[in-house]
C-alpha cells in the first residue's frame, strides 16, 4: 500500500518533508498511534518503547519529567525509537518569542538534535514557528511544528475565535506540520477539520478506548470517532502505558485508528 493512495489529498497538498515522513510511517506500521510516553524513569521508558514500538508510528515525550535523565541514555532511547521506525515528538508547548524559542530548542536537553516534531502555542505570534525552524536548521536538521489549536483539558482557554486565528495564521506557514485538536470532542474536531482544509495534519490527545473523564480535568473521546472526524493521529498515553499489557493495548489502538482511516477514505 502506498502513502499517496491512503492519504489522498493530505499527501498531495502537504509537501513538508516531516509530514510526508509521518504519513509513510503510518502506512508501514498500519497505525495512527502516537504513544505519550509519560514515564518518569529511563528504565520505564525503555520498557515501554520495547513493548509497543511495533504498533505505533510516533513517540511523544516530555523530556523534563524524567527523574534520572542523562543525555547519554536519552540519545540511546531516541536511537531505539528510530530502530522501531518512530518519529520522536517532544510535546514542549513552546510559547515564547521566536528568538528565545530558538534558544530553548538548544540548552541542556538540546531538543533540536533529536526531536522530529514539537508543539507550540501561537500566543506570542507566528515568529515562534520561524524560531523553531531556525533551531533545526542550526544543527542541519528539519522538523515540523504542531500548533495548539485546541486542547483536551476541561476549561481551557483555546476558544473558537482563538482556534480560528491559529488555523488562519498556521495554515499559511510552510514550517507548520499541523494542529493539535481536541480528541475528546469529535464535533469540535469536525469543525477544526473543515477550517483547516485538507492540507495540514491534525493530531489529537484526549482519546481512550474507555471514553469519559480522566485525571485532573483530562477528558477522553473514542479513538475511531476522532479519526472519522478528521484526526490523522491519535495521541494515547495512560490508555497504553498504564495498562497491564501495553503491547496488546497499543495493538488495539492501532487497529481502531487504522480501520477508521480506511472507513474515512471510503466516504464514511
Ligand atoms: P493521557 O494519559 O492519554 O491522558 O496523556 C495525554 C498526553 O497528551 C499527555 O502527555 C499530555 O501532555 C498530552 N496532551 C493532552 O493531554 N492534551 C492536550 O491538549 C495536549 C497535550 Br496539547
Amino acid at each position: 500500500m502506498q502513502a499517496e493512495d491512503v492519504w489522498g489529498r493530505r499527501w498531495i497538498e502537504n509537501s513538508l518533508p516531516m509530514a510526508r515522513s509521518y504519513m509513510e510511517v503510518a502506512v508501514r506500521k498500519k497505525s495512527l498511534v502516537c504513544l505519550a510516553a509519560d514515564r518518569n524513569t529511563m528504565d520505564g521508558l525503555f520498557e515501554l518503547v520495547n513493548a509497543v514500538g511495533p504498533y505505533i508510528a510516533a513517540l511523544k515525550t516530555h523530556v523534563d519529567l524524567v527523574d534520572d535523565w542523562t543525555s547519554e541514555r536519552w540519545n540511546e532511547f531516541c536511537r531505539t525509537a528510530k530502530e522501531f521506525d518512530l518519529l520522536v515528538f517532544e510535546d514542549r508547548k513552546f510559547a515564547d518569542i521566536g528568538g528565545i524559542s530558538r534558544k530553548q530548542m538548544a540548552g541542556v536537553y538540546n531538543i533540536r538534535q533529536w526531536a522530529d516534531l514539537v508543539t507550540a502555542h501561537l500566543i506570542s505570534g507566528p515568529d515562534i514557528v520561524d524560531g523553531l525552524q531556525s533551531a533545526w536548521s542550526d544543527v542541519g536538521r528539519s522538523g515540523g511544528v504542531l500548533l495548539l489549536a485546541q486542547m483536551s483539558s476541561r476549561g481551557n482557554l483555546l476558544l473558537p475565535d482563538y482556534t480560528s486565528e491559529v488555523v488562519e495564521k498556521g495554515s499559511q506557514h510552510p514550517g507548520v506540520f499541523g494542529f493539535i485538536g481536541n480528541g475528546s470532542r469529535p464535533e469540535e474536531l469536525k469543525l477544526l477539520r473543515s477550517s483547516v482544509g485538507q492540507e495540514k495534519l491534525i493530531w489529537t490527545p484526549g482519546v481512550n478506548l474507555a471514553v469519559g473523564d480522566g485525571e485532573m480535568g483530562q477528558r477522553y473521546g473514542d479513538p475511531g470517532a476522532a479519526v472519522l472526524a478528521g484526526s490523522d493521529c491519535i495521541i494515547v498515553g495512560s490508555g497504553i502505558h498504564k495498562s497491564n499489557d501495553p503491547a496488546s493495548q497499543a495493538q488495539a489502538y492501532a487497529e481502531a485508528s487504522w480501520s477508521a482511516l480506511l472507513e474515512r477514505n471510503n466516504g464514511a
